[in-house]
């Protein structure tokens, strides 16, 4: 009966060994230019796991222009299916990187095509970056425009994800209707809810006309995205006009079909980015309906809304 026992847990052992993701070691073992006098931005700081410490492109004497790009050796070699990036923290946003593009290699020396490229948001969030997986000895980041256009390059802390490991991956967002936008007595468009800026604004219409409650914008997701929230963020100047009370969400994977909502409830009434959570699922459109405003008028408004992703 022991031995049985033993043999049990060996199996369930070995299935574990078999699963788990590989212990793995990275290395800086390229970057095009780094700022060493002026301050310590040298490459290595991007794997120091420190988030205060990042790399920095040459500033002092000389800026060279774009691309940047650092090289990563991993220790084994092994399968990965993307790449994490923390921009510099803090109040500068100097070198936060904006287009980028990512290239894998076996031996070091043949990079091939990039197997991503695109553009990070404006954000010190740490990013994720996912692709189908490769064998991966080396990895490229190359960054080919900074969020100002400047002519740096800054890196607080980079990873890779390998192949098994779980990740959640935010989606880029998209307004594609709404019931109502005020633009012409103020830029109240809708697409101001997902811009990623806190200063812009969804409003609803309260120009020529008053429309009334509820109120609803619809936002697709791109890649569709296993999903477990959404954030709301309200206007953060001091009017409270459309902050919203009751709201309801809903998803859909055509944008028509919505059913039930996944959620509904009440805001407290603040300022503060308030986060309505909800039964994990894979979708691509999310619906945001507001029932009601904190003080009872007839308009909705937000700052920003943004999707809580789920790992997968
Ligand atoms: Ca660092
Ligand atoms: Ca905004």
């Amino acid at each position: 009966m022991k031995k049985m026992w033993l043999m049990v847990v060996m199996a369930a052992a070995l299935t574990a060994t078999v699963y788990a993701v590989e212990k793995l070691t990275l290395k800086v073992v390229k970057a095009d230019s780094e700022e060493s006098s002026a301050e310590d931005g040298k490459a290595a700081n991007v794997l120091d796991g420190n988030a205060d410490s990042f790399w920095h492109t040459q500033w002092q004497d000389n800026s060279p222009a774009h691309p940047h790009e650092i090289i990563l050796q991993l220790d084994p070699p092994c399968k990965i299916k993307g790449l994490t990036y923390l921009p510099r923290q803090g109040d500068s946003e100097n070198g936060a990187i904006k287009g980028y593009e990512i290239y894998v290699s076996t031996d070091g020396k043949n990079f091939g095509q990039a197997v991503k490229k695109g553009e990070f948001p404006r954000s010190q969030e740490k990013q994720a970056v996912v692709f189908a997986p490769q064998p991966c000895g080396f990895i490229k980041l190359v960054a080919v425009s900074e969020i100002n256009d400047q002519a740096w390059t800054s890196i607080a802390e980079l990873g890779v994800i390998q192949e098994g490991e779980k990740v959640a991956v935010k989606p880029e967002l998209k307004v594609v209707k709404t019931s109502s936008e005020e633009t012409s007595s103020e830029d109240g468009k809708a697409a101001n809810a997902v811009d990623g800026k806190g200063d812009t604004l969804w409003h609803t219409q309260w120009g020529d006309a008053n429309p009334n409650h509820p109120h609803e914008i619809i936002i697709e997701m791109n890649p569709p995205t296993k999903i477990k929230g959404l954030t709301y963020l309200p206007r953060q100047d001091d009017i409270e006009n459309g902050r919203v009370k009751d709201y309801e969400i809903y998803l859909s994977d055509d944008g028509k079909e919505f059913g039930q909502p996944v959620t509904k409830g009440a805001f407290e009434n603040s300022k503060d980015r308030k986060v309505a959570s909800f039964l994990s699922k894979m979708s691509r459109f999310v619906k945001f309906r507001s029932i009601s405003e904190v003080n009872g008028n007839v308009w909705a408004s937000a700052a920003e809304f943004d999707v809580v992703p789920d790992e997968q």
